[in-house]
């Protein structure tokens, strides 16, 4: 992609760091990439929240009779550990922060298209973590992540409003943020920047945008109904007063099948920029890779039964589905098969960044062929409830979504902060979460097989060996996630200054200098060249 814009030297423009150092300069602050390092600061804050309490899961089930925490407090530690890293670490992460940061700099804008709303997502999504920091100060909840009624409504104890209303909040903060996205995706497009020419990146999160819209809404209504169940008595979902409990599973999972995409979409986009980097050629399928997004984002409304298998449903609409679940295999499939087709032959270089691609490949493939045998529905009435549910949604979800996170990081923070960090250690981290993430989660497919039910810490002694495993693992694992804490930190001071394109990657945000001046373009950009505009020819193509 070539640009019109003349060249600028940093020192025309300050950057959007230098542009005040007061508090205030920052939380006042209508800058999308300010406001991209806000969220980043946040979410890792939370990251590290729920980090502590799976160490605390980990610790407790390393011996079979659950020794370390009491049976209520195993129950909190495990909820506690879902919501906060559904709802503040996974869903808000690559969006919040490198959709914030890129989206206005990858389609040539000098912002999104609300900069205040953007802040005011932000707040929401403090306003919300302290509700939820709130709840568990006080005294924790103990329904697990799905809030299932009638044990949220009912039976539990414990402060279930607060973080009812803690995730109706942070649903705001996404609407919000979804809705900024499109308007800014469809409306402030530089010339020449067409849709065939939009960075795939840019595609994940229109239709990552589009699910967060149209589906967080449902979730809102949802848990506003559970509130009102719990404090007024009001039979909504409690059969004893006319309600339907299985009511409030179809529109919890309504929404939450299709939250797993919101995690998992911009993954995808990231791994289009990171494979195309890495291999210096233009990316195989761009049409397949930008479609298969917006397919995903809409078969993944109609799947949602598929969690409710041995709930209740009936044969018919299980059977239906089934076969819908198998069918959102079909877009993900094709585009792990387009970036290895991009890699062939490709002239690859090991960055850091693209080990975190690998690594994700590898992972995602294995908790995707997973999520193939629990839409089987004979299988999944065996395993439904254990440790292979487990196993599964940790591979996409943390061996997927948080290992992109993890190579967006080290391949844009050069752009984020204008300094490189050490690539070695980047090389051995993603080498350590990749080995610590399988021994954390590949015996639990085993114990799950086994028949070890999810959400249970007393467990038969002969479980004992497998469950070590994967707390060993998981200490690995926490190393891994814990190193670049150190390394990139270091870089903010000692690191090289990056220049403005350290990887020759194409796309605009290289064009800019690093960091990015306050006013991303010195003047409009124009773009001429297809996406991907690698000098390599691509072999596979036939042009
Ligand atoms: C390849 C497509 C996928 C298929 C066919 C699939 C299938 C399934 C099925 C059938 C279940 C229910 C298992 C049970 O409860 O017995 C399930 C659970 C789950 N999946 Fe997937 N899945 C896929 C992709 C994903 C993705 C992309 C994510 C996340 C980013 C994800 C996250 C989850 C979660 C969180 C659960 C468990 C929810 C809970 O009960 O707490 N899945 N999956
Ligand atoms: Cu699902």
């Amino acid at each position: 992609m070539t640009v019109g814009a003349t060249l600028e030297t940093p020192s025309e423009r300050a950057s959007y760091l230098r542009a005040g150092y007061s508090l205030r300069s920052w939380l006042t602050t209508t800058d999308h990439k300010r406001i991209a390092v806000l969220y980043l600061y946040a979410i890792t804050a939370f990251f590290f929240i729920g980090g502590i309490a799976a160490a605390l899961i980990r610790l407790d089930l390393a011996t079979p009779g659950g020794d370390l925490l009491s049976n209520e407090g195993y129950n909190r530690a495990f909820t506690l550990h879902g919501v906060v890293m559904v709802w503040f670490f996974l869903i808000p992460s690559i969006p919040a922060t490198f959709g914030n940061f890129l989206i206005p700099l990858m389609i040539g804008a000098q912002d999104l298209a609300f900069p205040r709303i953007n802040l005011a997502s932000w707040y929401l999504y403090v306003l919300a973590g302290l509700f939820t920091l709130y709840a568990l100060i006080a005294g924790g909840v103990d329904t697990g992540w799905t809030f299932y009624t009638p044990l949220s409504t009912l039976f539990a104890n414990g402060y279930v409003v607060a973080a009812l209303l803690a995730v109706i909040i942070v649903g705001f903060s996404s609407i919000f943020t979804g809705m900024n996205f499109i308007v800014t995706v469809h409306k402030l497009r530089c010339p020449g920047m067409t849709w065939s020419r939009l960075p795939l990146f840019v595609w994940s999160l229109y239709a990552t945008a589009m699910i967060l819209v149209l589906a967080t809404p449902v979730l809102t209504m949802l848990l506003i109904l559970v509130c009102i169940e719990r404090l007024s008595g009001i039979g909504i979902f409690n059969p004893d007063l006319g309600g339907d409990p299985l009511l409030y599973q179809h529109l919890f999972w309504f929404y939450s099948h299709p939250a797993v995409y919101i995690m998992v979409l911009p993954a995808f986009g990231v791994l289009s920029e990171l494979v195309t980097a890495a291999a210096r050629k233009r990316i195989f399928g761009y049409w397949f890779i930008a479609y298969s997004s917006v397919a995903i984002a809409v078969i993944g409304f109609l799947v949602w039964g598929h969690h409710m298998f041995v709930a209740g449903e009936s044969t018919y609409a299980s059977a239906v589905f089934s076969f819908l679940s198998i069918a959102v295999a079909v877009p993900s499939g094709i585009k792990v098969y387009n970036w290895i087709a991009t890699l062939y032959k490709g002239s690859i270089s090991l960055d850091p960044a693209f080990l975190f691609a690998m690594g994700f490949i590898g992972l995602f493939v294995i908790g995707g062929l997973t999520g193939l045998m629990l839409a089987m529905l004979a299988v999944d009435v065996h395993v439904h409830d254990t440790y292979f549910v487990v196993a599964h949604f940790h591979y996409i979800m943390v061996g997927g979504a948080v290992t992109a996170f993890f190579g967006a990081l080290h391949f844009w923070w050069p752009k984020i902060t204008g300094r490189m960090y050490n690539i070695t250690w980047g090389r051995i981290t993603a080498a350590l979460i990749f080995l610590g993430f399988n021994l954390t989660f590949f015996p639990q497919f085993i114990l799950g097989y086994l028949g070890m039910p999810r959400r249970y810490h007393v467990y038969p002694p002969e479980f004992q060996v497998l469950h070590v495993l994967s707390s060993a693992g998981a200490s690995i694992l926490a190393v891994g996630y814990l190193l670049p804490l150190i390394y990139l930190l270091y870089s903010l001071r000692h690191g090289q200054p990056a220049g403005s394109n350290p990887w020759g990657a194409t796309g605009l945000e290289w064009t800019v200098p690093s960091p990015p001046p306050k006013q991303n373009f010195a003047e409009m950009p124009v773009v001429t060249r297809p996406p991907y505009d690698y000098p390599i020819r691509d072999p596979m193509s036939r042009e």
